[in-house]
């Protein structure tokens, strides 16, 4: 198989690629990394001395594509199918990468930063840089609902590769610091995304890993509501 996916089911930069490549039911081949496992890691590293996941491997093209962003669209490039995640009209790509940048540096990298807090050892922590980022977020979280409140997806009626950013970062948003309450009109796309069914993959294949999300008494009703819901 030409394209292999180095990858975790259970992140949320992969889970974007994933859902890209679930809408088009593009062929490729798993390898899960686990960063846990230094074997596993120094692999990794060898291909992308960064070591930050997902990173695509196109052996027929001989390119090595990193960045979840740059993956989408280098599969819409080259490996074009039913769902065009990345419009061809210049000034419509220009506001679907705009969007994309949003969920990805306003919500889904916050939403890191919350989470990841909890995995420093005591001593570590950096409570400041974590309420900097929860205010991010709200922040992010406002513009958003009046933004969705007339829309199916991030654009409008279609669905693009802001959606693929979009869900995961919400997702886990929504445990980091919950606003499903509050953010009405983002809580009902969040739920749109979920019962689509290329999110609803990845939330299946991420379960058997929700031990590792480190904030452990994360409320995951909203998630299981949903997901009985879609089921
Ligand atoms: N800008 C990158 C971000 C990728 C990223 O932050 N991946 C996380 C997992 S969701 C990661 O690899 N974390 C491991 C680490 O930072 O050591 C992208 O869009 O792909």
């Amino acid at each position: 198989m030409t394209l292999k996916l180095y990858f975790h089911p259970f992140s949320s930069f992969c889970q974007k690629v994933l859902i890209a490549l679930y809408e088009n039911d593009t062929p490729f081949e798993r390898e899960i990394v686990d960063l846990m496992d230094p074997a596993s890691a120094a692999n990794f590293k060898k291909m992308w001395p960064i070591g930050k996941f997902p990173v695509l491997r196109d052996e027929t093209r001989g390119q090595t594509v990193p960045e979840s962003s740059i993956i989408i669209e280098y599969l819409a490039e080259h490996y074009p199918g039913k769902s065009e995640l990345v419009p061809k009209d210049r000034d419509l790509a220009r506001e679907v990468r705009f969007s994309d940048r949003f969920f990805d540096l306003y919500v889904d990298v916050p939403m890191q930063k919350i989470v990841a807090d909890r995995f420093r050892p005591d001593g570590k922590r950096d409570p400041h840089g974590v309420e900097q980022a929860k205010s991010q977020l709200q922040t992010a979280l406002g513009i958003l609902e009046r933004k969705l409140a007339s829309k199916t997806w991030a654009m409008g009626d279609r669905f693009t590769v802001a959606d693929c950013a979009a869900a995961p970062a919400l997702f886990y948003a929504n445990l980091a610091m919950p606003f499903d309450k509050e953010y009405t009109q983002t809580a009902a796309y969040l739920r749109r995304l979920m019962q689509r069914p290329s999110f609803a993959r990845c939330i299946e294949e991420a379960k058997p890993y929700r031990h590792f999300f480190p904030i452990k008494d994360a409320d995951w009703s909203f998630a299981e509501a949903v997901a009985s819901f879609a089921a």
